[in-house]
């Protein structure tokens, strides 16, 4: 392809950033904080005294790991372990040793959105377990589900990890698991994480932390758009907000401009007008109940088979079957 037909192709980052900037209230999606620098923040935040997710979900898989792998493969003929979002696999590390140690036929497949992931990710598995068979990919959630049927035919345990599911609304969500529950065989499993709700204030501390980690990283898409699309947003002008209903459970956060201005896209050759404390909402991160896990899962005809939480009952994995 040459440049010039390169500049005619609209890449989906474009599309969504024009129609998100465009629409009334505006928002962006939280799936492009994740580039090289949103993916360090990302590591910084799960560091994070205040950010309890990642913390509680290793001490679960720490305390069950015998349990849980053991549930992974209940007919002991091999499986493929795919995990979706994989990240920088911190948590997996634990569950990938246990398998290991018990002689588990497994092979190892993360999905990430991120390259600089994916490729951190294999090339530190490469070295720190070369006994893991590791097969990664690069692709989004829902495109990555419509390959999945055909990427094995072996057994399925299928992982999503880190509340990753929060970041979609109810509807995308049963969406996502009713693709799920396609892509499955009778015999596989999806292994999910849920935050749970809790009390309010832990789950704005988590999403809006005292040293600002949370606010760079929400800012991140507006760094992305100034580099990747010629635009020239002052970050100084957009603060972070953080909001939590605990009716719904939903955590929502937001860039919310200090002043009336307006920023330039040049790539998408718009103009984008804001008033004074006009927002952009950029995530939300659902919180859950068992009675809410139930309800998703029944829509899109999954059934709960077990669930391993911490003993504050902060966070909760799920075994989920057909
Ligand atoms: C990846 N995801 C589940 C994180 C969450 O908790 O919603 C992303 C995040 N956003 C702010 N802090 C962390």
């Amino acid at each position: 392809m040459n440049s010039k037909e390169q500049k005619t192709v609209i890449s989906t980052f474009e599309k969504e950033v024009y129609e998100g900037l465009t629409a009334f209230p505006k928002y962006l999606s939280s799936k492009y904080f994740y580039d090289e620098v949103g993916d360090e923040l990302f590591q910084q935040i799960m560091a994070l005294p205040e950010y309890y997710l990642t913390r509680t979900e290793y001490e679960i898989f720490k305390a069950n790991k015998s349990e849980i792998v053991k549930s992974f493969d209940t007919y002991q003929k091999g499986f493929d372990l795919i995990e979706l979002g994989a990240g920088d696999g911190k948590k997996t590390k634990i569950l990938l040793q246990e398998l290991q140690e018990k002689n588990y036929n497994f092979t190892y497949m993360p999905v990430d959105i991120s390259q600089n992931a994916i490729d951190g990710l294999v090339s530190d598995l490469d070295k720190g377990m070369p006994q893991v068979k590791t097969q990664g990919q690069v692709g989004e959630y829902f495109e990555v589900l419509d390959r999945l049927r055909q990427m094995s035919d072996r057994k399925k345990v299928i992982m999503v990890l880190g509340s990753n599911i929060g970041n979609l609304l109810h509807p995308r969500a049963i969406q996502f698991l009713k693709k799920l529950y396609k892509a499955m065989h009778p015999e596989d499993l999806v292994f999910i994480g849920f935050d749970q709700k809790k009390h309010p204030q832990k789950v704005l501390d988590a999403y809006n932390d005292k040293t600002g980690v949370t606010a760079a990283f929400n800012k991140n898409v507006l760094s992305r758009i100034n580099k990747e699309l010629n635009g020239n947003f002052d970050l100084d002008k957009f603060i972070h907000w953080e909001t939590y209903d605990p009716e719904s459970g939903t955590a929502k956060s937001y860039l919310v401009s200090n002043e009336k201005q307006t920023v330039d896209i040049n790539d998408l050759s718009l103009q984008v007008h804001f008033e004074a404390w006009e927002s952009i909402h950029t995530e939300i991160s659902q919180k859950y109940d068992d009675d809410i896990v139930k309800w998703l899962a029944e829509e899109s005809g999954l059934e709960i088979v077990k669930s391993f939480t911490d003993k504050n009952e902060d966070y909760k994995n799920y075994l989920i079957k057909k």
